[in-house]
C-alpha cells in the first residue's frame, strides 16, 4: 500500500457526479465503486500529515469541449450543476482545483488549454504542491484515460514522484483498452502503477 508523508499529496481527480455517478452524463462504469478505496486513501494521507486536494471539472453550457459545440464530449460538469458536484460519499479534506471555467479545454489538473489560441494555462496545482514542499504525488479518481493519465504525465513531467493506484481509478474506455494503454503509457513516462488488492 502506498504510504504517505508530509512530502506527499494525494490528487483525487474528477470525482464528480457525471463521471461517478450511474446516471451522470459521461457515466464511467465502476466510478462509484472506488469512493470507498480513496476514501480509506485521504484518511491515511491525512494521518500521515500528507496533503490532500481534489481537481473539478467546471465547464460554461457552452464551451468546444462539449459535442453541441464542435468538440468530442457530451455536456457534463456544468458549473453550479449537480453533475460537477463531488459525489456525496467522497471525503473533501482539501483545496478543489477546478479546471476549464472560462471554457479551456485539456484534461490535466496540472493545465488547461485555451480552445481558440491553443495556449496551455497552467491551474493553481503545481503552486499549491510547491508551497507545501511536495515531492511524490498519488494520483486517483476519473477517468484512468483522460484526467488520470493527463495529470499522471504532467506530474511526472514536473518531476514529481508519480503513483497511480490502479484500485482508484476507473476508464472512460471509449475505445475497448483506452483504460490500459493509457496505464502503459504512464508507466513508460516513469509513472509508478501499484497494483490493485485482490
Ligand atoms: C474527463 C472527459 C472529458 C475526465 C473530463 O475527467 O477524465 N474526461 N472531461
Ligand atoms: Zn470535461
Amino acid at each position: 500500500m502506498p504510504h504517505y508523508e508530509r512530502s506527499t499529496a494525494l490528487i483525487v481527480v474528477d470525482l464528480q457526479n457525471d463521471f461517478a455517478d450511474p446516471s451522470g452524463s459521461l457515466a464511467v462504469r465502476g466510478g462509484a465503486a472506488i469512493v470507498p478505496f480513496v476514501n480509506t486513501q485521504i484518511a491515511d494521507a491525512l494521518e500521515a500529515g500528507a496533503f490532500v486536494v481534489y481537481t473539478q471539472d467546471w465547464h460554461p453550457r457552452h464551451t468546444p469541449h462539449f459535442a453541441q459545440d464542435g468538440g468530442a464530449w457530451p455536456v457534463h460538469c456544468v458549473q453550479n450543476t449537480w453533475g460537477a458536484r463531488l459525489h456525496p460519499d467522497l471525503a473533501v479534506e482539501g483545496p478543489v482545483v477546478r479546471k476549464g471555467t472560462f471554457g479551456e479545454d485539456g484534461y490535466s489538473g496540472f493545465t488547461m488549454r485555451d480552445p481558440v489560441s491553443e495556449e496551455t494555462i497552467p491551474t493553481e496545482l503545481a503552486g499549491l504542491l510547491l508551497e507545501r514542499a511536495v515531492t511524490r504525488v498519488v494520483v486517483t479518481g476519473l477517468a484512468t484515460d483522460y484526467c488520470v493519465r493527463a495529470t499522471a504525465l504532467d506530474a511526472a513531467a514536473l518531476s514529481f514522484e508519480t503513483t497511480v493506484l490502479a484500485g482508484a481509478i476507473a476508464a472512460v474506455d471509449l475505445k475497448p483498452g483506452d483504460g490500459e494503454r493509457a496505464l502503459e503509457e504512464m508507466a513508460a513516462a516513469g509513472v509508478h502503477i501499484e497494483p490493485a488488492r485482490h
